[in-house]
């Protein structure tokens, strides 16, 4: 099965589609990794650029993708959280080849979990270690214990996998554990 027959199978033939946030600092691979589960039928909804801050919307015969940067600029965190509410589910994307950026990265990940439309909801959260064919990137193991997440008693699941964005490696694991935990907090 594909990367994008995963998801299809989410709903069946029903229209409830499912709404993902895929967030991540800037070149962690987001872009590559939604371009990876787009389909002929995916379309690009819109881009919506405001001053330094820029939102992607994809929509799959099962999904809603939101996609945007947490760049780290606390003055937008305002805006990415209107997009809270409904997800349903997140992908956080970190460049484990960058690891001085995923200090940050761990920043940014507490803000959204402390955010009281995440906080109070048990959504899924799906972290990809991106770029792991790069040297001496760190493994899934090492990204999860910079970002703490183990000691963190996060009230969602969650569940972290090494993936290489341009091949498409270790995507499918994280997509078909995604689509199970949809699929459970749906029916
Ligand atoms: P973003 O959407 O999070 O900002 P992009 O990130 O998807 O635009 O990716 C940023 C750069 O990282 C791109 O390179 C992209 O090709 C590269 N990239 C994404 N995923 C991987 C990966 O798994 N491994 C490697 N080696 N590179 C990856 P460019 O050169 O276009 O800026």
């Amino acid at each position: 099965m594909g990367l994008f027959d995963v998801f299809k199978s989410l709903f069946g033939s029903s229209k409830k589609k499912a709404h993902v946030l895929c967030v991540g600092l800037d070149n962690s691979g987001k872009s590559t990794i939604i371009n990876q589960l787009k389909s002929p039928e995916t379309k690009m909804e819109d881009v919506v650029p405001t001053v330094g801050f820029t939102v992607e919307k994809f929509t799959s015969p099962s999904v809603h993708f939101t996609v945007f940067d947490m760049s780290g600029q606390g003055r937008y965190r305002d805006l990415w959280a209107h997009y809270y509410k409904d997800a349903q589910g997140i992908i956080f994307v970190i460049d484990s080849s960058d690891k001085l950026r995923v200090v940050v990265a761990k920043s940014e990940l507490e803000e959204l979990l402390n955010h009281p439309d995440i906080k109070a909801r048990s959504i899924p959260i799906l972290f990809f270690a991106n770029k792991m064919d790069v040297r001496d990137s760190l493994s899934s193991v090492q990204c999860c214990k910079l970002l703490e997440m183990e000691s963190k008693n996060a009230n969602c699941p969650w569940h972290i996998c090494a993936s290489n964005a341009l091949t498409g490696e270790g995507l499918h694991e994280g997509i078909e554990w995604l689509t199970d935990q949809l699929k459970n907090s749906n029916r």
